[in-house]
């Protein structure tokens, strides 16, 4: 009740920092109530624990190098059901809950899609009472912060950990040692069995750290270990000077900003390593406290590959089943495959991981050994299966001097999927088709999903609260009852409230851009958002295009109608990827024109947020009027902005591409704008080489004048930049077809504003948008993957007939 949570809370300021609440700040209010929290759901969590082990269940652990998991004070408090209390229990102090969670910093372990899939995804896993665990790296600094000087990112470090961390535990007496290095061969032990024998190895410590992944309102807790490196006290002399101490430690130090491009570093493939055997090797500890024999470890474990990086955790696992497990390669291969999935994220030839032999050889000689043998007895099987004998060159592990990890991933897993149904079809018919015709029953799609906990109920409170009023509260528990929104499309009443809360939303995203930008935004314009990585395939060029011909417009006529836009964008550019810093320069100079040019009187703002994250896209997103989703079809692997941005209201523009073709087929043709070519039609281009970017530049004046503006001066101080743009689109003849879809898109946008400017039916099309974005909902998308990949049940209370 709220008066035990004000006893409880003051008592705990009190023991914490003998203060009382006039004296503490919002750090120590902060502090005060996570600690409470922890406190509270710490017993959940071993009583979690307790029931997986005495129910022996069956449990599955996400492997991902990233996890972003943004604030988690707010979430914990909803799923642990004391929101509203707190909330009351505060407020009754003279303390805003928002001052406190004001004070968290972001878990920002990840890059972007993939990470927050992740982090989704735990929720959704405890939330359905799954068992499921995360398993990953604790970076002492997250994603770089984003800033922007004379209009150019600028990347400064994000030292989360400074201001400490109330939700992890660190857990000394389940540290292992992960080696590298070293020489190793291998030699017949006593029972004539190869054992390795290493020499100069070097050992690293990796010590977890545990945070609580709470379910929904269900006392389940499921857990996140990350892992951070250390130097074992008996290795300490090795290390004497400082440097070659700090050498060690880096390799947990920062998460890579750039996924798309590993660039060899032996860091990274260090880190890759390292969470995956630290992982392992915690996963078979467990196991052998079961006290089930070891070759039926698949009915008790399943490990998820998310994306390429933790590709490693098949030959680890061999590894361990072969070196100290005693089986035979047979044995050992049959429960891998077993216990192994893989989740492919991108097609984008970019970021399709591979490692130099040499490099894996020195940093992890038996693990090398082991994906040697693992590619022979692939080559040796596939010889008698195929006629052709290329497919073994294409589909083969080690080639050309590398290592393929999505190779490794896929010959390692029962289970291969894609993350959107279109991608699933590419993976089969374009880019994974020889494994397809090798083990077309490993392939399989699953779409994803987000948390609509955190993407609806937490960020969005006023639709939450209309929603509520209109048809219950049965849609916090089961999305998909959002669907009863639809018998009110026609009730301007709740149409109106929808708007209202809509209004709200706008007003305050406009205080947070007054504040942060000093840029003022009128909550009457439109409100048209793209927030995702800045990728060339991503297309936020395509966006910045549009904005400039309707600025020319403008400027051309200036006293003709034009309906209000703020076009905002939140987006990091990888910090060694050049071009994207290129576009991020182009839209901040053509902010500044812009937004400065009193002949727009504010018809056009363009408003770049800095350092776009979970917290920043909380608020942006149901503030949006429109959501931009318009990668080159066949590119975007799904989106999960997409769905985000729907769930909250926003009415999208998009190609055919990833998810968007399934939001499509949820809400239905005309509540969607679908501009520009087709996967097939990219495809045709790509066979018959007829593409001409220049032909659009000729035959077409908009267009022209549209890129004309990028190096004749007309956005002022973006001499190279705008070269640089205009070179890419023509003489390097346009890799993404902007040019080639850049008509079709200004159509659709064209036929935004009209729709908009019919208030009644922008609102319709809204209503609908947000009746039917229930199924993406991450768990149902979590529950596909516990029952037709990892086949894991949910938690049941102990029973002793089970034994
Ligand atoms: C992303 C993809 O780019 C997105 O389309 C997708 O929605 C998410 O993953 C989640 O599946 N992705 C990423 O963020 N990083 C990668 N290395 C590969 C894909």
């Amino acid at each position: 009740t709220k008066e035990q949570f004000i006893t409880q809370f003051k008592k705990r300021l009190s023991e914490k920092y003998a203060m009382g609440v006039e004296d503490a700040s919002p750090t120590e209010l902060y502090n005060t109530l996570g600690s409470l929290m922890h406190s509270a759901y710490s017993s959940d969590r071993h009583h979690t624990w307790r029931q997986y082990l005495l129910n022996k269940q069956k449990q599955a652990y996400y492997f991902s190098i990233e996890f972003l998991p943004g604030k988690l004070m707010a979430s914990n408090l909803l799923n642990m059901d004391w929101l509203e209390t707190v909330e009351e229990g505060l407020a009754e102090l003279g303390i805003d809950l928002a001052d406190l969670t004001e004070v968290e910093q972001d878990m920002a372990l990840g890059n972007g899609g993939l990470g927050r899939l992740a982090s989704c995804f735990m929720d959704s896993i405890a939330s359905c009472g799954l068992p499921g665990n995360g398993n990953g790296i604790r970076y002492e600094y997250g994603l770089f912060k984003q800033k922007f000087i004379d209009g150019h990112q600028v990347e400064l470090p994000d030292d989360w950990l400074s201001t400490g961390n109330v939700w992890e535990v660190r857990k000394d007496s389940k540290a292992v040692d992960v080696c590298f290095y070293g020489q190793v061969h291998l030699e017949e032990d006593a029972n004539g069995k190869l054992k390795p024998v290493y020499k100069n190895q070097q050992v690293l410590r990796a010590v977890p750290y545990d945070t609580g992944m709470i379910g929904y309102k269900n006392n389940i807790v499921n857990n996140m270990r990350l892992w951070s490196v250390e130097i074992p006290n008996s290795e300490e002399s090795k290390y004497r000077s400082l440097e070659e101490r700090r050498t060690i430690e880096d390799l947990t130090a920062v998460l890579y900003p750039d996924d798309s491009n590993a660039k060899g570093q032996m860091t990274r493939l260090a880190q890759e390593y390292f969470f995956v055997s630290a992982g392992i090797q915690s996963i078979v500890r467990y196991y052998h406290t079961l006290k089930e024999p070891i070759h039926r470890i698949h009915e008790y474990v399943a490990i998820h590959i998310n994306d390429t990086h933790p590709a490693l955790c098949i030959p680890e696992f061999m590894r361990i089943m072969l070196d100290e497990e005693g089986m035979s390669w047979e044995e050992a291969w049959a429960v891998t495959l077993k216990v192994m999935s893989y989740t492919n994220h991108t097609i984008m030839a970019e970021a399709m991981e591979k490692w130099p032999i040499d490099m894996l050889k020195q940093l992890l000689p038996r693990i090398y050994q082991i994906i040697e043998e693992i590619d022979r007895r692939f080559v040796e099987e596939t010889e008698l299966k195929v006629h052709d004998r290329s497919i073994i060159d294409r589909t083969r592990i080690i080639n050309h001097n590398q290592v393929h990890m999505a190779h490794l991933a896929i010959i390692g897993s029962h289970s291969i999927n894609g993350v959107a149904k279109l991608h699933s079809e590419l993976l089969k018919t374009v880019v994974l088709h020889d494994f397809y015709s090798l083990y077309p029953a490993r392939f399989n799609n699953k779409t994803n999903g987000i948390a609509e906990r955190r993407w609806l109920q937490l960020a969005n409170r006023p639709l939450s609260s209309v929603l509520d009023k209109t048809i219950g509260t049965s849609w916090r528990d089961n999305p998909e009852d959002l669907q009863q929104l639809l018998n009110y499309q026609d009730d301007q009443k709740v149409l109106n409230a929808l708007a209202a809360a809509k209004r709200q939303n706008k007003e305050n995203l406009a205080a947070l851009i007054k504040k942060t930008q000093d840029i003022t935004v009128s909550p009457d314009a439109i409100f048209d958002v793209q927030i995702k990585r800045l990728h060339a395939y991503k297309r936020q060029l395509l966006n910045l295009m549009h904005i400039i011909k309707c600025y020319q417009d403008i400027k051309n006529n200036p006293d003709s109608e034009f309906y209000p836009r703020v076009f905002i964008f939140g987006a990091k550019a990888a910090p060694s990827y050049a071009y994207a810093k290129t576009i991020i320069k182009c839209i901040n100079e053509t902010a500044n024109l812009v937004n400065n040019d009193p002949d727009v009187k504010d018809r056009l703002k363009i408003v770049f947020l800095e350092n776009y994250n979970v917290s920043l896209a909380e608020v942006i997103i149901p503030a949006a009027d429109v959501s931009e989703q318009i990668s080159l079809a066949s590119k975007e692997a799904s989106g999960t902005s997409n769905m985000k941005l729907m769930l909250n209201g926003a009415v999208t523009i998009a190609t055919l591409d990833g998810a968007n073709i399934e939001i499509r087929d949820a809400v239905g043709e005309e509540n969607i704008n679908i501009f520009g070519i087709t996967e097939q039609e990219v495809y045709d281009y790509y066979e018959s080489n007829t593409y001409s970017a220049v032909s659009y530049f000729e035959k077409d004046p908009v267009i022209r004048r549209v890129l004309e503006a990028f190096i004749d001066g007309t956005i002022p101080n973006i001499q190279s930049e705008g070269r640089e743009v205009f070179d890419s689109l023509i003489r390097y003849n346009d890799e993404f077809f902007v040019l080639r879809d850049f008509e079709s898109y200004v159509k659709a946008q064209e036929k935004i504003t009209e729709c908009y400017k019919d208030k009644r039916k922008w609102q319709k099309i809204s209503l609908i948008n947000i009746a039917n974005a229930g199924v993406f909902s991450a768990d149902e998308t979590v529950k596909r993957y516990a029952d037709d990949i990892w086949q894991i049940e949910p938690v049941t209370e102990y029973s002793s007939k089970k034994g």
